[in-house]
Order: C-alpha cells, then structure tokens, then sequence
C-alpha cells in the first residue's frame, strides 16, 4: 500500500524536525529560518540591508465576521532589482505575521511551526504584527521568483493568510501598448 509507506515516511520526518527544533532552541537554528542564505533552494531575494527602497507596497491585515483572515492584497507584481517596503497595518483582533518565502520553504515552516506554536520569528523574512499595529519588512526582489507571503501562526493560513508574489524581468502594465 503506497498510502501507508508515505504516511509512515512523513511521520519519521515529522518526528525528526520535532527532535532537531528541541535541539536548538535558539531562533537563528530554526529549520529554513534562513532558507534565503542558502544556494540550494529557490532564490526568494534577499535582505535590503539599508539599500535605497525603490516602492512601498501597504498591505492591509483583516479578520471578516465570515471568519476569513485576509491580506489585502493577496497578489502582488514586482519588477526584478525593487527594493520594497512592505508597511503591513494589522487592523485585526488577533496578532498576525507576515512570512515571505518560496512555497516550498514555507510549507516545511508550516509544519514546523505547528510544532511550536508558541514560536515567534526573528528573521529578516518575517515580521510579527501585533493587533492593532503596523510594521514594516524591507526585502530585495534580486531575481525572478513565484513567492508567497503567510501567517504562520496556526490555523491563520487555512483561514486565509497567504498571498502570492510574482517577481518578473518587465510588468505588464509597465509595457504600454
Ligand atoms: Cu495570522
């Protein structure tokens, strides 16, 4: 039965990333957390590092009475080489997080976190939002990407928190006719 080779493959690798996480217990040892830093995975840019930022982009943070968690917007162009500051106003109840990365590398966060639910980030990849408050992420879109950006808290995605973030050489709508 393929189903229950793959059930037991995925639970030895749970129980592995939850031994490594008790391991290091510091921040900067989380699995990924540095995911950016690393050639092997998909390029997602890098830390602006006190570059010039050439576009701010504001992202809006809601909770519906529907029970959605959303960010607003949830699709966003980039051109190659922006330096962007993201400003992200939590107009929400509840505290939230903005994680950006590639969808391979947040779905391996994802189940880490649900591990440590209790985790805060510390990344340059990641800022937490308290109620209430808004924060800015400076990042440097350096090369073509399908990225996304989530709330990793538990349960945030599934109730809407994700977008997505294309990173192109030209943009449409910079093209004219
Ligand atoms: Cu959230």
């Amino acid at each position: 039965m393929n189903f229950g080779v793959f059930t037991l493959t995925t639970l030895i690798g749970c129980s592995f990333m939850a031994s490594g996480a008790l391991a290091n217990t510091r921040i900067g040892d989380q699995p990924h957390a540095q995911g950016y830093n690393h050639p092997e995975h998909v390029s997602i840019g890098r830390p602006a590092a006190g570059g010039t930022i050439t576009r701010t982009i504001e992202i809006n943070i809601k909770e519906t009475k529907s029970g959605y968690m959303l960010f607003d917007p949830d699709a966003i162009h980039i051109k190659e080489g922006s330096v962007v500051r993201f400003v992200i106003n939590n107009f929400g109840d509840l505290d939230h997080e903005f994680f950006l990365g590639s969808f391979d590398e947040i779905a391996k966060h994802k189940q880490w976190m649900q591990k440590q639910p209790d985790m805060k980030h510390d990344d340059p990849n990641a800022v937490f939002i308290a109620s209430g408050t808004s924060e800015t992420l400076d990042w440097n879109f350096s090369n073509k990407a399908n990225l996304e950006y989530v709330c990793l808290i538990p349960g945030h995605r599934e109730a809407g928190m994700f977008g997505v973030i294309m990173v192109h050489d030209h943009l449409a709508r910079e093209q004219g006719n």
